[in-house]
């Protein structure tokens, strides 16, 4: 079977390459031995199939069609039925050693097979941008277990030929969800950033763990570069301040809580809980849930996690954070943690966080601020002022992978107290961290983490502020906001929609319920709450099978199912918005 790859008018390997692919080429054509090993049905194999190729034109065997069709410059084509990334056995290696690189002679054949790889990404990135294409091509687990159509998940004992894996990753593709499709509104983070990708593939390419300097020079220093940037964002000095990249924001709310635990009971380190007293941590009850989990993992326990009532917004109540100390502390508790939202995952508020600020320097508490959300919102001069106070917090998360829209994963843990995070989590392992090694060992940062390995998170961070600068983050995120006004509005409009909380949108989420017909008669209660809780999931149920649109419903306290509009896909237009509110319609009018 035969591929299609683009390669540049003046690529002087051009040639070289495709002759080489041509045929299932035994290992080097100048080796007369291996080549005497091709028989003449092979031979007239390679001839029957060039005519074929000659006959129908580039094709490419995979469920997708025409993945190649818009490849519209030279070609070349090549040959990887035949070719192995690895070889198990004699006679397969003496025939077919037509190994990628670090093979010798494997470098054609790497470039071949990776500028099909590009050739592959390039189609999905292009139908992922175009709204005509479906977001998804939905099949439940079970048929993805048994296999679709010529795509076979199960893993075999011998190696596959290059080609089999091109399919394979076309495939993986096509029965994914395209996250930066316009209409893609299900998660925070969404959309498909070329520069970030871009990083990201360097990142892969450079294969290198964060945890010293000797390793990742420069990773190691662009973080540093990235954080300083992020805590001036926030108003701290560089000189009072610490942080590490984490793997996702529950991560970086785990590293807020167990840093705030150790500074108030640094014996922890060494003695466990039982030194401590009963520890009590308090949350927005519109808090994420990875502050409980924090709190199981930490060994504090959930039923230690006070949850602090909120306004009909989402907001924590300051009056209500300043009862729950002072019963915690009637009870014999003892609170030494509150953590703050800026951006909660659903209504997407912020918190009072000075009035929140002034409550924690009064008992002498932590303040985390979970900014994973929101904390992008600081690079809008029109916006930042509603996470006015994030200043005063001691510890913030801050997830560029969700409204800057860094290619997943990308978050950050920032502690306002230098050699606090180091001094919390560090073992020093003398195989990595040798004290007397040639540079300056400040900079090796994996001591202050609690991984060992750790994935390059920043350069894609990186990339993308080189090429978008702080204003180009700005006018993106801006963008959003307008979008979500614009949505607001004319959702106001209609007759059939209604919104969880009437007012102008105070961040990129828009919360609200869709009414078919039949229950506009059904008076306000429990009889409506229970037919109006089934609406969200079945629009969304039909939207997934016609692959139209995605968007998030859930409950929320005494709220039945509603669903959750969220900006932060650089694709996404009006038209795109006025799309799925007519979608929804289309689909639930009839419920
Ligand atoms: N808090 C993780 C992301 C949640 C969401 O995308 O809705």
């Amino acid at each position: 079977m035969y591929y299609s790859y683009y390669l540049p008018e003046n690529d002087s390997s051009r040639n070289s390459c495709c002759r080489y692919n041509r045929t299932p080429r035994a290992p080097g054509e100048t080796d007369t031995k291996k080549m005497q090993m091709q028989t003449e049905t092979q031979r007239r194999q390679d001839v029957d199939m060039e005519q074929m190729r000659k006959k129908s034109g580039p094709t490419f065997r995979s469920t997708e069609k025409n993945v190649t069709e818009d490849v519209q410059t030279e070609k070349a084509m090549t040959n990887l039925s035949n070719a192995y990334a690895s070889v198990t056995d004699l006679a397969v290696s003496l025939f077919f050693s037509l190994d990628l690189l670090p093979s010798k002679d494997g470098k054609d054949l790497t470039k071949c097979f990776l500028l099909q790889v590009v050739d592959i990404l390039l189609h999905y990135i292009k139908k992922s941008f175009d709204v005509k294409s479906k977001i998804l091509d939905f099949h439940h687990p079970h048929q993805l277990l048994e296999g679709l159509d010529g795509f076979n998940l199960e893993l075999s004992d011998h190696p596959e030929p290059l080609e089999q894996l091109l399919v394979d990753c076309t495939d993986t593709l096509k029965y994914g969800v395209k996250t930066g499709h316009p209409r893609y509104f299900n998660q925070l983070s969404s959309g498909l950033d070329v520069v970030g990708l871009a990083g990201e593939w360097l990142t892969a390419t450079a294969n290198t763990n964060m945890f010293t300097y000797e390793i990742a020079p420069v990773f190691t220093v662009m973080e540093m570069i990235l954080l300083k940037k992020m805590y001036e964002i926030i108003g701290w000095q560089e000189t009072e301040a610490d942080g590490i990249f984490a793997p996702g924001g529950s991560m970086a709310n785990l590293y807020g809580i167990l840093v705030a635990r150790y500074k108030q009971y640094p014996e922890i380190k060494r003695q466990g809980m039982t030194a401590l007293p009963c520890i009590v941590l308090l949350v927005s009850e519109q808090g994420h849930y990875s502050v409980k989990k924090a709190a199981a993992i930490l060994g504090i326990g959930t039923d230690n996690v006070i949850e602090v009532k909120c306004d009909e917004r989402g907001k924590m109540i300051p009056a209500e954070l300043e009862k729950n100390i002072l019963q915690a502390k009637t009870k014999g508790q003892t609170p030494f943690c509150v953590t703050a939202a800026a951006g909660t995952t659903v209504f997407g508020a912020f918190g009072p966080l000075h009035d929140i600020a002034d409550i924690c320097e009064t008992h002498g508490l932590w303040m985390h601020v979970d900014a994973a959300w929101g904390g992008g919102l600081l690079l809008s001069r029109n916006h930042s002022h509603k996470l006015s106070g994030i200043e005063r917090a001691n510890s913030v998360s801050w997830n560029p992978h969700k409204l800057m829209g860094v290619p997943l994963q990308c978050s950050a843990i920032l502690i306002r107290e230098k050699g606090l995070l180091e001094a919390c989590n560090q073992m020093r392992a003398g195989y990595l961290f040798q004290p007397d090694k040639l540079y300056n060992v400040d900079f090796d940062t994996g001591d202050k983490t609690i991984q060992c390995g750790r994935h390059v998170d920043v350069f894609k961070l990186w990339l993308m502020w080189k090429a978008k600068g702080t204003h180009g983050f700005e006018a993106q995120i801006n963008r959003y906001m307008e979008l979500a006004k614009y949505f607001y509005k004319v959702l106001k409009k209609k007759d059939n929609f209604k919104l969880v909380f009437d007012a102008e949108p105070e961040f990129t989420n828009v919360c609200f319920w869709y009414f078919p017909p039949r229950l506009k008669h059904i008076p306000k209660g429990f009889e409506r709450d229970q037919e109006l809780q089934k609406i969200a999931p079945k629009i969304k149920s039909q939207m997934v099978e016609a692959g139209t649109a995605m968007i998030n419903y859930q409950p929320c306290g005494d709220k039945v199912n509603f669903f959750r509009m969220v900006f932060s896909n650089p694709a996404t237009r009006r038209a795109d918005v006025d799309y799925l509110i007519d979608e929804i319609e289309r689909l639930g009018k009839d419920l």
